[in-house]
């Protein structure tokens, strides 16, 4: 049976008039969540939120108009997750940036509805022949979401194997900004970095950290909650983080933006991407029999 039948599914995990699974862009399977505290989408290839925003809030998660949404193709936009390695891969550079998990099916493994009225679900990355030649381990991986008034994702690696893996990921959050020029972060004062658009040079944040043209930085040992602030949405966005060493800061500007193809005109302005991470010196060894837990938690407050 098709684990991924949309029919199967809803009969399965349905929750009438909260949970519902359905066609999405494409025909691709989707879930999506109404409860009391929110709304959300979820792609069923790469487990991918497109979408949370609670009630009476404008859009949290950003997904660019010019997403797409073939099979095996990255949706731009929403919360891609990376793994088991964050950018290229480390020793082979025919294998795809930020690993596979964002571009495979995944299966349901639970759909909870829980007592203070949010729902839980689960996914469990379903791996092929394809996957096991560039990642020869045995590491399930599962991913936990909670929709309510905060936005809860769990990523959960276990180590199955006989030896120590090391992996790198990454939940690639896109968030909705009103203007990425007027925007600050708040949290990552005084940490080191490493500057993509420098040739990886390293250097240290003063201060809250605002735009003003192509940003890639990864940051390290950054372990305090962030804080994006956005006078023209008037809120706060807080990202507070368990099991995440390094935070990753991205915008790409207007000419990367064009240059990648599936931003719209201006689509830059509108988005940042703070990703809660393990990459570059912060990558994790997890030992035979061992579980890895990355948690991120994201709410909304109004600034004034
Ligand atoms: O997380 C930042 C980053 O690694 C950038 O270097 C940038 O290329 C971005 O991710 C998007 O990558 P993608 O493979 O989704 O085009």
């Amino acid at each position: 049976m098709d684990p991924n039948d949309i029919s199967v599914l809803d009969q399965r995990f349905g929750i009438t008039g909260e949970v519902v699974f359905k066609e999405g862009p494409n025909g691709q399977g989707v879930v999506e969540i109404s409860n009391g505290f929110a709304m959300a989408s979820i792609a069923l290839q790469g487990a991918h939120l497109m979408s949370w925003a609670p009630h009476q809030e404008e859009l949290v998660i950003w997904l660019s108009p010019k997403a797409k949404f073939g099979p095996g193709e990255s949706i731009r936009g929403g919360v891609p997750v990376c793994w088991p390695w964050f950018g290229p891969h480390p020793g082979e550079s025919s294998f795809p940036a930020h690993g596979f998990a964002r571009t495979q099916p995944w299966e349901v493994i639970e759909v909870l509805a829980l007592e203070d009225g949010s729902n839980r679900l689960g996914f469990r990355l379903i791996r092929s022949d394809e996957t096991y030649a560039r990642w020869p381990h045995s590491t399930p991986l599962e991913l936990y979401m909670t929709i309510g008034t905060a936005l809860e994702m769990e990523l959960v690696t276990h180590n199955d194997g006989p030896a120590p893996v090391t992996i790198g990921q990454a939940l690639h959050t896109y968030f909705e900004v009103r203007d990425i020029r007027r925007i600050a972060i708040h949290g990552l004062d005084g940490c080191s970095y490493i500057d993509k658009t420098d040739e990886g040079r390293r250097k240290q944040q003063s201060g809250p950290v605002t735009f003003s043209g192509e940003t890639d930085r990864i940051y390290l040992e950054s372990t305090a909650d962030c804080v994006i602030e956005d006078p023209g949405l008037n809120r706060r966005i807080r990202i507070a983080n368990r099991g995440s060493r390094s935070t990753v800061v991205w915008n790409p500007w207007a000419e990367r933006a064009e240059a990648l193809g599936d931003f719209d005109e201006d689509g830059y302005l509108r988005m940042v991407c703070v990703e809660s991470a393990n990459a570059a010196d912060d990558v994790v060894t997890i030992a035979p029999g061992g579980t890895h837990r990355l948690r991120v938690r994201h709410t909304v407050e109004p600034l004034r």
